[in-house]
């Protein structure tokens, strides 16, 4: 077993981890920055370990400092979190060769994952479907023009090194390819460190549709279902609801056990996300596999009762998994609203001083949060501050609690975006259900 980890994070995320420990009797170590001092994962943790100064580059994501944190602690294991080492494959690696274990899936599962064209014909191999596009990556603009005429426009532009939305580039002719060709080149290179891209067919007005994974290293692979995360702005996440209410129940088996073959054809061992595009038509393409633990996964948890930061802790720690597929049961629905100190009409960040703070409660309410009266918002890092999560028995009633525990949520001395997720709340097309990746831009809100 394992029996001291290293959190690399801060935040909510770094408290869920350590709260996941606490119940298994691990102890845990908090690294944190400078300016972190005060942080709340750094006074629950039973130990702490300063790794640097307030950059990321510096601290968060310094590889040697939380190696060290971890050999001078006399730790035997690394939880990542989400962001910062999460997806990094050579961290992984490194983790392995200090004798420490990387609560997460292999360097090699991570790296085949990470490369969005090696991901896509793994996953083809196993039955997968994915959008119509080119194998390989696009070597120059004349192959682009070529390849965009023989799919059909629109397509899209990615980086073979990306993920996540960014450097994407859409077009809608023949015209327009050359252009956004070498611009998708050059982000990807500035982004990623590879000017590698591929074209796929562009899917209009998709959902955007995941499938929570667990898999440990006996071969034992189940899903916990779907999660709907549509609603984004510039490709973050915004809320995201358990299960998809318009997903028929024969495709979503069929969703299920695509996601279960892509990790069975990479011999894949911890938990993951397996991401789709949903169509109007309800034929789904995959996108992309992610690696890590993800900032929405409690509405799984929600509907499921599975501990899914525990049982990956578990499976790095080479236990078989406690739960077989038919052990998970769905009940009821969950809805997380993301809060982030920002304001609540142009998304920008607000960071500071929280002066007056109170959290809802009662019957299917929790927050994941690491903030408290007093605290101060640092400029530093993500915005993101709580997650509300609520379940109930029907979405509908789902919406209401989300409402009702909105409501009750004060939060004073900083904007945050409380106000933004009660007007969704309230929105006619997102109560019908109506929701797709286009959400934000088409409804008036
Ligand atoms: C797409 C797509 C439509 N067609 N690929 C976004 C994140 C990354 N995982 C891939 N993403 C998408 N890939 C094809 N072939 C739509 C998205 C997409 C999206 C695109 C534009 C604006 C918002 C979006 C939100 C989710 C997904």
């Amino acid at each position: 077993m394992i029996h001291k980890v290293v959190i690399a994070n801060r935040g909510e995320i770094a408290l869920r981890i350590l709260r996941a420990c606490k119940e298994l009797g691990i102890k845990t170590v908090a690294v944190h920055s400078d300016v972190d001092s005060e942080a709340l994962h750094v006074k629950l943790a039973d130990q702490s370990v300063c790794i640097g100064p307030a950059p990321s580059a510096d601290s968060y994501l310094n590889m040697k400092a939380i190696i060290s944190a971890a050999e001078v602690t006399d730790a035997d294991a690394i939880h990542p979190g989400y962001g910062f080492l999460s997806e990094n494959a050579e961290f992984a690696e490194i983790c392995q060769n200090c004798g420490l274990i990387f609560i997460g899936p292999t360097a090699d599962n991570m790296r085949l994952m990470g490369d969005k064209i090696s991901a896509r014909q793994t996953v083809t191999k196993a039955g997968v479907p994915i959008l119509p596009g080119t194998k390989d990556g696009v070597p120059n603009s004349e192959e682009a023009v070529l390849i965009a005429n023989d799919i059909g426009y629109p397509v899209i532009i990615k980086a073979t090194a990306g993920g996540g939305g960014r450097g994407m580039k859409i077009v809608h002719s023949a015209a327009a390819l050359p252009n956004a060709y070498a611009a998708a080149r050059s982000e990807a290179k500035a982004g990623f460190g590879n000017p590698e891209v591929y074209i796929e067919k562009y899917c209009q007005r998709p959902r955007h549709v995941e499938i929570q994974i667990m898999a440990d290293k006996h071969g034992n692979v189940i899903h916990l279902g779907e999660r709907d995360c549509s609603i984004q702005r510039r490709h973050q996440k915004l809320l995201e609801e358990a299960p998809c209410s318009i997903l028929p129940d024969d495709v979503r088996q069929k969703m299920c056990a695509c996601a279960v073959a892509a990790a069975e054809a990479v011999n894949y061992s911890s938990v993951g996300t397996v991401e789709f595009l949903l169509d109007a038509n309800n034929d789904f393409f995959f996108m992309e596999m992610n690696t890590r633990v993800q900032v929405e996964h409690p509405v799984t948890e929600m509907i499921t009762g599975v501990d899914i930061v525990k049982e990956q802790i578990l499976c790095a720690a080479g236990e078989p998994l406690r739960y077989r597929q038919e052990d998970i049961v769905f009940r009821g629905h969950a809805i997380e609203c993301r809060i982030n100190a920002e304001d609540p009409e142009k998304f920008t960040p607000c960071p500071g001083l929280i002066d007056g703070y109170h959290t809802p409660g009662g019957l299917g309410v929790r927050v994941d949060s690491a903030v408290y009266d007093q605290y101060k918002v640092l400029p530093n890092y993500d915005s993101m501050i709580a997650k509300l999560i609520v379940h109930a028995d029907s979405r509908e009633e789902a919406i209401k609690r989300m409402n009702r525990a909105l409501d009750e949520y004060i939060i004073e001395g900083i904007k945050t975006t409380i106000p933004f997720h009660q007007r969704i709340m309230n929105n006619k097309e997102f109560i019908e259900g109506d929701v797709d990746t286009s959400f934000l831009e088409r409804v008036q809100l």
